[in-house]
């Protein structure tokens, strides 16, 4: 070990020299909160949240400048810290900088204290934790970085992970990240076919999976899916196997197991040095469109981000463990469960099952064994939990939660209070936190600066450092008022933003920055309350958010609309007891169909499940005769929304409708559907 110390002390010593030399010039400054930034302390109007904030929104480049510079090791410096023109998705931070991502979350650390835990595999059989040091991470990421290079993948590629969360997920990412490949990191839970078409639009080369999956108690076929998955996908040159089970799997010429291969290779590996708006990941997102979309995050400014928001949203301490429940299929699992916490040196624990395996108490018996500190979850999983009592969380000490996050939805009060008052014994603070796979990281949050902050139940409140939250009139004019809402855009660049979409630039400017030009156009509509704090209402486009996972409407239409017997569709959410929402579809059938609607159904779910993944099935298809329609021929979503939701009376104006009659046509078969269901 001590010869890898040697090799990567430039990365080392000249970032720790620095910092010394920061905090020297920083001492005898005050601070009024713990979790203040050292950095710009002491700037006139800087000792609150307000000032600190307003100082990050004002001064971009002297906060972000000073904090790049303390926070991130470089191996060359940025000349300018940034280069933005939000109506041309122009966006650019830390110019002239080269760092390696890699070494920021695992060699400065390694080399410091090699011997603390990087991770904790929370497995999915309870009580067979694994533990991995930094010293171990990066031995082993440096291990698959030297694989990864002699089987070609070289800098500006795109290797594709089809894992479960564990440690070799992980250090496959930093891997990339070590060698300048870009990961794709593919939610396990897709189907074959939506892997492949997450494969061509990234031409990965590369696929990490394997050989079992194994979550809840239940085994998912990993690498068989990854075969059919590959069949359509030319680019793919290598599959390597991990195993997960000690079940055989088939392998071909194309295939090699991945620990068998690890052996070969040199645990130290030359990172690259990489500009700091090189592609670090690309992550795939439902739109509005089928497409989904690939988004481009590079690495300077989204690890900054990353470390910054983890650090100051969770008030995260050296010695305290990360519990961040997300996949890292998911955004919240890139950020939080693997960036987030390793720049910043901490503890972060892998969770690979699920709230209720193998019974409802599986969080808070892992939190009593992990003593984790900080608790990060969805909305959706605390819903469920609290149907099932209190007695399952009180049966275990939490005494070592302090912050308790939530993320993915809004978090309705009833959730809210129950997480505050049983989990966290109201003691802990309740952090809701808004971000999106676009933003990178947290964008608003209770406390982003101050640990003594007022939080609202429900409201993610205030916006985070650089982040200038304005809400927009159907006009596009700016409110300016408080006690109102619109949508919700952000002012200005920060570093932590997607940069594009991958191979489609015009998309990611039309989508994100025309809508309201010279903004970044979330897709939510937010409340800002009197007090000026900000309320999350939920999306304004045509997304449907199932238990925190984002799924296009259009998507799910283009699946149905492909099967022989369908004329066309409508799909919506509905509010959804556990779920936030859940999938409602509208199905017109052709004239000649020979088929039993019941088992039309289940084939439609079944396509469903097939196309693009087992959460995304409908709960309810009903058959209409036809959609209602505006006479340019657009259907009235607005109308199946009202019906599905019970109101009636709130259909608003219906004068555009093509045929008054489709409305009562869709209500009468909703009515029939539910007395249906409710029978079974
Ligand atoms: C992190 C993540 C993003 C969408 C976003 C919102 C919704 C996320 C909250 C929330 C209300 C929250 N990324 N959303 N967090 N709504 N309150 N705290 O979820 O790209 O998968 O989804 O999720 O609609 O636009 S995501």
């Amino acid at each position: 070990m001590q010869s890898l110390c040697g090799r990567i002390s430039n990365y080392f010593v000249t970032s720790s020299a620095r910092r010394i030399a920061d905090r020297r010039l920083l001492a005898g400054r005050s601070c009024s909160t713990s979790a203040c930034v050292p950095e710009i302390a002491g700037y006139e109007g800087v000792a609150d949240h307000g000032g600190l904030h307003g100082f990050s929104v004002a001064q971009t480049e002297r906060f972000w400048g000073a904090v790049a510079r303390s926070r991130l090791s470089w191996n060359s410096p940025f000349h300018t810290v940034h280069d933005c023109d939000l109506s041309q998705g122009k966006i650019r931070w830390f110019l002239g900088g080269k760092l390696n991502v890699s070494v920021n979350c695992l060699d400065r650390h390694a080399c410091a204290f090699p011997n603390r835990v990087a991770l904790i595999w929370e497995r999915d059989e309870p009580g067979s934790e694994v533990k991995v040091t930094y010293r171990q991470l990066l031995e082993l990421t440096c291990r698959l970085g030297n694989l990864f290079r002699r089987h070609g993948v070289k800098k500006g590629d795109c290797v594709t992970l089809y894992m479960p969360t564990c440690p070799l997920a992980v250090a496959s990412m930093l891997a990339c990240a070590r060698i300048g490949a870009a990961h794709n990191v593919v939610f396990a839970g897709f189907s074959a076919e939506a892997l492949a078409d997450r494969i061509r639009d990234a031409q990965s080369s590369m696929v990490i999976t394997v050989n079992q999956g194994v979550r809840g108690g239940k085994v998912a076929e990993l690498k068989k899916t990854v075969d059919v998955a590959v069949q359509s996908c030319p680019s793919v040159k290598q599959v390597f196997v991990a195993l997960r089970t000690e079940n055989p799997v088939g392998m071909t010429s194309r295939d090699a197991l991945l620990e068998e291969e690890l052996q070969k290779e040199d645990v130290v590996c030359e990172p690259a040095a990489m500009d700091s708006e090189d592609v670090l990941f690309l992550l795939y997102t439902s739109g509005s469109t089928g497409k989904p979309k690939g988004l481009v995050h590079t690495q300077a400014g989204y690890l900054l981000y990353a470390l910054l928001t983890h650090k100051y949203v969770f008030n995260y301490h050296d010695g305290d463990v990360f519990g961040c429940v997300a996949d890292i299929g998911w955004i919240t699992g890139h950020t939080y469960t693997v960036y987030g916490p390793l720049a910043n040196g901490g503890t972060t624990v892998l969770f690979e099952s699920t709230p209720v395996y193998p019974d409802p108490g599986r969080y808070w018996e892992m939190v009593q064994r992990l003593k984790i500190n900080q608790f990060y979850g969805a909305p959706t999983a605390i819903r469920l939990l609290l149907k099932y009592g209190d007695q399952w969380v009180q049966k275990y000490d939490r005494s070592s939660l302090k912050i308790l996050g939530s993320v993915g939805e809004p978090i309705n009060t009833e959730a809210w209070e129950w997480y505050h008052r049983v989990v966290g014994g109201g003691r802990c603070s309740v952090v809701d936190t808004w971000w999106q796979t676009e933003t990178g990281g947290i964008c608003i949050a209770p406390r982003p600066s101050d640990p003594d902050a007022v939080i609202v139940p429900g409201m993610a409140m205030r916006p985070f450092f650089g982040i200038k939250p304005v809400l927009m009139d159907k006009e596009g004019a700016v409110l300016s008022t408080n006690d109102t809402s619109g949508a919700l855009c952000i002012a200005q660049p920060w570093p932590g933003m997607a940069r594009t979409i991958h191979n489609d630039h015009q998309r990611f400017t039309e989508t994100y920055c025309q809508p309201y030009r010279g903004y970044f156009f979330t897709g939510d509509g937010a409340y800002r309350c009197k007090e000026g704090y900000y309320q999350i209402i939920g999306r304004l486009d045509d997304v449907i958010n199932v238990s925190g996972h984002r799924i296009g409407t259009a998507e799910l239409e283009d699946v149905v609309n492909r099967c022989r017997w369908v004329a066309e569709s409508a799909v919506i959410g509905y509010t959804h007891d556990i779920k936030g929402q859940g999938v409602y579809a509208f199905v017109v059938l052709k004239k000649e169909v020979d088929v039993q609607e019941a088992d039309l159904v289940q084939h439609l779910k079944d396509m469903v499940s097939k196309s693009i993944a087992k959460y995304a099935c409908p709960d309810f298809i009903q058959f209409v005769p036809r959609l209602p329609k505006t006479r340019s021929g657009k259907i009235m979503r607005r109308v199946l929304r009202k019906v599905v939701e019970h109101d009636v009376d709130g259909l608003g104006d219906l004068s555009t409708l093509e045929d008054p009659a489709t409305v009562q046509e869709v209500i009468q078969g909703h009515h029939h559907l539910f007395s249906k269901t409710h029978q079974q």
